[in-house]
């Protein structure tokens, strides 16, 4: 299968930038998918069992905010844990997964279907990062816009700010949002959520770098990397890193690289926010806030917020 050219142009420019850094998004090949879900269950990762509580406790509030008769626009494919909460809760009469891999869109959206036979169920297959037209049936519609799992901590506070306004030019004027987002918390307790005690998400980091190599005729000697997860007070966020335990030299597609022992390349960050924090970022994003739920322990927030 010939690489995906976007993946090769990553690579190869976040492997020769100082500091080296690949985009997060490129972890989610087949492996790396499964190996996040297996993160979702692990004891010391509570963003998603916190936040699917905070759904469970929230949908009757979130329907009596948006009222009847909406589309739900989920940005993403949609999870099936996640999603029929939502969906249970608001009762619309249609849904739109946008997400850019199809092949993953389709099998998550014919599986709601199945599940919801009185639901229209319009994926979309785009780059939500730009405005995305939807479907015609949806128009009439009220629009009830989704984004959970603090998936806007993968992005820096701008492209954060970009993104928001994108979904605002999406949805359009009037429109709610309902977006997860993961609170700032004991130090210890973030860093173990990236370094589970069972390597899980070193295997999730390093799966990275096995792609490159399986897709990219990488030849980067896996044994002398060790995941790493640490917490950058100044931005606020969890980064996760491959650090390189020895000098290695590798090629990508032909071209060489070289790493001494200690560097490192920089493949996630996920942000974390206070209240403020928040309501800030989302006021940036041209969205006002109009409802949060929290767990009892304030570990993750939910916000449903208008254009
Ligand atoms: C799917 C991006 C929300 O940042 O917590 C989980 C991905 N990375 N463990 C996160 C992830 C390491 C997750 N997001």
């Amino acid at each position: 299968m010939s690489a995906d050219p976007a993946f090769r142009a990553d690579v190869l420019a976040g492997l020769g930038r100082r500091p080296r850094a690949i985009p997060a998004r490129w972890f989610y090949d087949r492996q790396g998918s499964e190996l996040f879900e297996a993160i979702t269950g692990l004891p010391e990762y509570y963003p998603t069992r916190t936040e699917t509580a905070i759904l469970h406790a929230a949908g009757t509030a979130v329907a009596a905010a948006v009222g009847p008769a909406r589309a739900v626009v989920e940005f993403g494919s949609g999870s099936s844990t996640k999603t029929p909460i939502l969906l249970g809760a608001v009762a619309p009469s249609a849904y739109v997964p946008i997400d850019i891999s199809g092949d993953f869109l389709r099998s998550s959206s014919a599986a709601l279907a199945a599940a919801h036979p009185e639901l229209s169920v319009l994926p979309v297959e785009a780059d939500f990062t730009h405005a995305v037209t939807l479907p015609a049936e949806v128009t009439p519609l009220g629009k009830l816009g989704f984004f959970p799992g603090s998936t806007i901590g993968n992005l820096r506070p701008s492209e954060a700010v970009d993104l928001l306004r994108s979904m605002r030019d999406t949805l359009g004027q009037g429109a709610f949002l309902l977006i997860g987002m993961d609170r700032i918390k004991d130090t210890g307790r973030l860093v173990s959520a990236y370094d589970d005690a069972a390597g899980v998400t070193a295997a999730f980091n390093l799966n990275l770098l096995a792609r490159i190599n399986r897709e990219l005729a990488g030849t980067l000697p896996l044994d002398a990397f060790r995941h790493r997860a640490l917490w950058n007070e100044a931005e606020a966020r969890i980064e996760m890193h491959l650090e390189t335990t020895r000098d290695i030299a590798f090629q990508v597609e032909g071209q060489p690289f070289a790493m001494h022992a200690g560097e490192t390349i920089h493949t996630e960050n996920s942000h974390k926010y206070g209240d403020r924090d928040a309501r800030l970022l989302l006021a940036a994003g041209d969205w006002t806030p109009v409802a949060a739920w929290t767990d009892p322990d304030d570990l993750f927030a939910v916000y449903l917020a208008q254009a």
